[in-house]
């Protein structure tokens, strides 16, 4: 079976961007693929989280990729600082990624503009996001349009180490959907919704009420003329809205405008709030569901101990392949 691979952040709520253009998708992956998926508290340190604060997250993340339709009896679902060879492996790939490759990261520099004070780790994040995947010996990783870079960043490390020490590593490949992949922001069609986002109207998080979602729906921004009509280039807000619409029926961007044809924002911005309450429902349902059961720390301890077991056979291999720790490893025996 192929391994897929993905991870989320738990700095903040999951919005509609993160639910369709990753955890959705990646239940779809679940009878195709032997799937890890990752909780990445280590990536969420590159930028301050409160330490009262992160565990809520953390859980609340896995809670989501649960109501999100993950199964744990298919897919194997961890906490990555709960799995040490992350860090390991990380540390040995900042030894071959270059300086000049991480500096033209564009979520680097979009993190980083305007803040005088930053972390290293904010810089080096992409290769932490390369361990990840390559620990795994994935072959596909499930991620949103913004990550599509650091999963080349991935490939690349991973061929400059592999014909710098021999074959060590699987060369992954992204898996972007073709719709969603870039959910924009609801009060600016430029930016993608984000949840760093300072101004809440801009996302609708996984945890909105029905009054918030019809609230933000009906505040979102529009754009010239009252057509509804698929135009990204003249009509990037309604696009948005239409792609969001899209997602939650299954319906095609030209049933929609029919659907909509002669009749104004008002309307389908009243049709576009119900269909996003009639799809998170049940993801509401199944959260409480996981969360009263009180199974969510199990299940991440269960996959932390797969997940352990599956990357430090993987360390094992690279840390040999560089010449390292000859103790455990003594020269000349073969690891595979
Ligand atoms: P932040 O904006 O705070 O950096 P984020 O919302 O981008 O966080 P991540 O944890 O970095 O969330 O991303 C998790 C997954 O969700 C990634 O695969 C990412 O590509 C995807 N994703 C994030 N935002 C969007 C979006 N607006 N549209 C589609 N996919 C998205
Ligand atoms: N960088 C990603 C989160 C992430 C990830 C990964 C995604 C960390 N490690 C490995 C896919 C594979 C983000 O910010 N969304």
């Amino acid at each position: 079976m192929k391994r897929a691979f993905s991870g989320v952040q738990p700095s903040g709520v999951l919005h509609l961007g993160n639910y369709f253009g990753a955890i959705k998708r990646f239940t779809d992956f679940q009878d195709e693929y032997d799937c890890y998926y990752c909780i990445v508290d280590l990536h969420a340190i590159t930028v301050y989280q409160d330490p009262k604060e992160l565990p809520r997250l953390i859980n609340d993340t896995a809670l989501y990729y649960l109501a999100a339709g993950l199964d744990p009896e298919k897919s194997t679902l961890f906490v990555q600082s709960d799995v040490p060879c992350h860090a390991e492996l990380s540390w040995m790939l900042e030894c071959v990624a270059t300086f000049g490759e991480l500096s033209r990261m564009t979520q680097f520099k979009e993190k980083s503009k305007g803040n005088e004070s930053f972390s290293s780790g904010l810089f080096t994040y992409p290769v932490l996001m390369a361990a990840d995947i390559l620990l795994y010996d994935a072959d596909v990783v499930p991620v949103g349009e913004d990550q599509k870079q650091h999963v080349e960043l991935c490939r690349n490390v991973a061929q400059r180490f592999n014909s710098r020490y021999g074959e060590t590593f699987k060369i992954p490949e992204a898996i972007i959907p073709k719709f969603g992949a870039r959910i924009k922001s609801l009060q600016d069609p430029e930016k993608k919704m984000s949840k760093s986002d300072p101004n809440p109207l801009g996302y609708i998080s996984l945890s909105d009420s029905k009054d918030e979602i019809v609230n933000k729906v009906r505040r979102a921004v529009t754009d010239s003329g009252r057509e509804i009509v698929y135009s990204p280039e003249d009509k990037p807000a309604i696009a948005n809205l239409i792609t969001i619409y899209s997602l939650c029926t299954g319906l095609e961007f030209s049933e929609i405008e029919r659907e909509f044809e002669g009749r104004g924002y008002a309307d389908f911005k009243q049709a576009l709030a119900d269909a996003i309450i009639e799809a998170l429902a049940p993801i509401h349902e199944k959260y409480r569901r996981y969360a009263e059961s009180g199974m969510v720390a199990t299940i991440l301890k269960q996959g932390a101990a797969k997940a352990n077991e599956v990357s430090s056979q993987v360390l094992k291999r690279a840390k040999q392949r560089m010449g390292l720790s000859l103790l455990a490893d003594p020269v000349g025996r073969k690891l595979r």
